[in-house]
């Protein structure tokens, strides 16, 4: 895809940052598990943290593509980051910009745009991941408040949050997805709680915990969009998130495949470089095809979303694809490596572990292929 010159300056805005800023504190941030809160305040500083935030409201209301580009070029040095950015702009920010009012738009948009605080996404129960209509988390009416009880797991950014968007069963009679509504809860309100962060096989630097509602009281004025149509809204996130995970997973692949290709080139045994043997060839072959294919996909699911076309289901192929992608060539990656792959030496082994989240978070691979499916047999 031709990108123009405002996508093309602001994916070397994003480079040059990645690769000053990020990449020097990638693999230490990945041993020790802490949140990069300095580099993503910077992030904000950028813009990166308003990139679907209207300018309105203090953002950068960039295109689809642009953003992408932005969360691409941050994952090829370190998924921590990517996901970082991805999960706050697209489950965070969008929503609220998407179907907010002008004054929840008006107190919850600046500060995320800023980077002063983040903006997170609680759907996800115990009994709630693929079945996201399984929500037992639950709203009561009570005068002008809601008060909400319930568990959500799998929280990004929640710990650094300034408030949350949450699902809740507000009619109890309703079957399945129908009867949940969303709401944005302020992180200090009294009885919210962000549990210990989760430790994890990767994206270990990004923010995941466990959060609790007791009695948590809401203004009706936090109510997003109409009552008991939070489900639509969450799938309609997802949609829209599911690029920004493509995003991320192009990036990591990218990233590996770079620092495959190059040590393919230099480390010499049989008396010349290994990319001279056409096995090592071959998988450099099949990794650039696939990431071309990912690309292509994901740039895709930008253009009809910028466009205003229905884009769930190129969002959704090019999640799938991407993140399959992703872990094919970081798994070849360490392989052309060989033993230098399986030690922390390389950034290899820790895109390896950030990029299975991909295929997992924001919809599995196989939700993927459902949602793909569903629209396949409904044409
Ligand atoms: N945009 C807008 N509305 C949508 C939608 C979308 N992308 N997808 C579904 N809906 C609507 C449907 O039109 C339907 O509306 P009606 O009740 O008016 O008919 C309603 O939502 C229920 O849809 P459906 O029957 O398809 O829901 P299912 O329970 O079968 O769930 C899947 C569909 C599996 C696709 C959904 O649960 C899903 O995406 N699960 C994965 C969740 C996920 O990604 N979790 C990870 C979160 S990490 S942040």
């Amino acid at each position: 895809m031709q990108l123009n010159e405002n996508q093309k300056m602001i994916r070397q805005m994003a480079r040059d940052f990645a690769k000053s800023k990020i990449a020097p504190i990638a693999a230490e941030i990945d041993r020790s598990a802490e949140f990069p809160a300095a580099t993503v305040k910077e992030m904000g500083s950028l813009g990166f943290l308003g990139l679907t935030v209207p300018e309105e409201f203090g953002g950068v209301g960039a295109d689809v593509t642009s953003y992408a580009l932005v969360v691409e070029e941050i994952s090829r040095v370190c998924g921590s980051h990517g996901l970082t950015v991805a999960a706050h702009n697209s489950l965070g920010c969008w929503p609220i910009a998407a179907i907010g009012t002008q004054e929840q738009k008006a107190k919850f948009l600046p500060p995320a745009a800023s980077g002063e605080s983040l903006l997170s996404f609680g759907l996800t129960e115990a009994g709630a991941g693929s079945d996201a209509g399984g929500t037992r988390t639950t709203a009561v009416r009570d005068g002008d408040h809601w008060v909400l009880n319930g568990s959500k797991m799998w929280i990004t950014n929640s710990h650094y949050a300034g408030a949350l968007i949450i699902t809740a069963k507000t009619d109890p009679e309703a079957k399945g997805s129908r009867g949940i509504s969303a709401f944005i809860v302020p992180t200090d309100t009294p009885g919210f709680t962000v549990e210990k962060k989760e430790n994890k096989l990767g994206m270990r630097a990004s923010d995941t915990a466990p959060l609790t509602l007791e009695d948590v009281r809401v203004p009706h004025e936090y109510l997003l969009g109409k009552e008991g149509e939070g489900f639509k809204y969450f799938m309609m996130t997802l949609d829209g998130g599911r690029i920004s995970i493509a995003a991320v997973a192009l990036g990591l692949a990218v990233g590996a495949y770079d620092v495959a290709r190059e040590y393919a080139k230099e480390r010499e045994q049989f008396g010349k470089p290994i990319a001279q043997f056409q096995a090592i060839e071959f998988m450099l072959a099949d990794m650039a095809t696939q990431i071309a294919a990912s690309r292509l996909l994901t740039y895709e699911a930008c253009r009809q979303k910028d466009a205003g076309m229905d884009y769930g289901q190129m969002a959704a192929m090019a999640k799938l694809h991407a993140s399959e992608t992703a872990m094919l060539v970081t798994d070849r990656a360490i392989q052309i490596l060989g033993g230098y792959g399986f030690t922390t030496e390389y950034p290899v082994e820790r895109m390896y572990r950030d990029a299975k989240l991909c295929t997992i978070g924001e919809g599995t691979s196989e939700i993927q292929r459902m949602v793909i499916g569903r629209h396949e047999l409904s044409l």
